[in-house]
């Protein structure tokens, strides 16, 4: 059954390439098939802006490849990835996608998934067991430590535009984001990489906050309470808790969001922008949630033996004050 079906969607897919840019919809994987690509996608929740532009773009790609999408939320509780996996295997769905809510706990899920013969695409986030895991086919997503050095590399250049680059201490609040997650872990761990050569630069308090706006405003309040005058920068793992911690400082009234204290967030999502715009925000490293055309061409090529990478890379930006304003109207998310 599913290797006539693999030779089914490679003329599917053949005939897309011979009928050259043909709309997908119009030769999708369903052409002479007997039926749709079923992937089974097990989402981590709707914490934060950038989760809820992922999921949109996961939906829409679905119907543009004509792939039917069991979607499970998961409440960014690990406990509900893990049944809707195991679910998918008893469905017997032709393909998982799924993103990691932490990168431990994966191992036995994914070794039934594999006895069970169905592949794996790894969505935004990655496990422990590293990128060249065979627990799965393929990682779709960000580089988080790249993000992680690239905010951090900015924050210095524009602390020395402003001459304040041998400030003596330049101390950093930081907002990580949730525990065990590897964006957290990856963006704690490239952020460091470059503040560490500048020992000007400490990093005073860290705490998550889970991504969400409520609890970065939550820590906000507390770091401002036990440090307010003694913090110069605040790094937020995402925009959520950025936009968070300027409602803290504008509700303590001490300081300026942005100018008595600067902040640095990733993500790029519009809450971001505006805030850019507002002045309250300095820079946002873009992570791109816009990848579902990415995820449904790779089902589909996996489903039909075609060569795929070990990473699909999501390529990114930096935004700051200077570049927000104009790049605002075009953002998609
Ligand atoms: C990053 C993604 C993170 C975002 C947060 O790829 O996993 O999770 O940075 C989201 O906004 O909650």
């Amino acid at each position: 059954m599913k290797k006539t079906m693999a030779i089914l969607l490679g003329l599917a897919v053949a005939s897309t390439a011979f009928l050259g840019c043909k709309k997908k919809e119009d030769v999708g994987v369903t052409r002479g098939m007997d039926r749709r690509i079923v992937i089974g996608y097990s989402q981590i929740g709707a914490e934060s802006e950038w989760r809820t532009a992922n999921t949109r773009s996961v939906q829409a790609a679905a119907q543009d490849w004509n792939i039917e999408l069991r979607f499970s939320d998961a409440q960014q509780r690990q406990e509900n990835q893990l049944k809707a996996i195991r679910t998918f295997i008893r469905q017997g769905v032709d393909i998982i996608a799924f993103s990691p809510v932490v990168e431990t706990g994966w191992e036995t899920v994914l070794q039934e998934v594999k006895a069970a013969g169905i592949p794996v695409i790894l969505v935004d986030r990655g496990i422990e067991q590293g990128r060249e895991s065979d627990l799965f086919t393929v990682f779709i997503g960000s580089d988080f430590v790249e993000e992680g050095r690239r905010i951090a590399q900015w924050l210095v250049d524009h602390m020395a535009t402003l001459g304040r680059g041998n400030q003596n201490p330049i101390n950093i609040a930081e907002l990580q984001g949730t525990v065990g997650s590897a964006p957290a872990l990856d963006r704690y761990r490239g952020f460091r990489e470059v503040i560490e050569k500048h020992p000007n630069y400490n990093i005073i308090r860290s705490q998550t906050g889970n991504f969400t706006r409520a609890a970065g405003k939550e820590v906000m309040e507390a770091f401002l309470r036990s440090d307010g005058n003694n913090i110069h920068v605040l790094y937020a793992h995402n925009d959520d808790m950025a936009i968070g911690a300027i409602q803290a400082i504008e509700a303590d009234g001490r300081f300026k969001p942005g100018t008595d204290i600067i902040v640095i967030s990733i993500d790029g999502v519009k809450g971001a922008f505006e805030a850019m715009m507002a002045g309250k925000l300095n820079a946002s490293m873009e992570c791109n949630p816009i990848i579902g055309n990415q995820i449904m061409e790779t089902a589909v090529k996996i489903l039909t033996n075609q060569e795929v990478p070990k990473w699909v890379v999501s390529e990114e930006e930096l935004f700051d004050q200077s570049n927000a304003a104009e790049a605002f109207p075009n953002r998609q998310y």
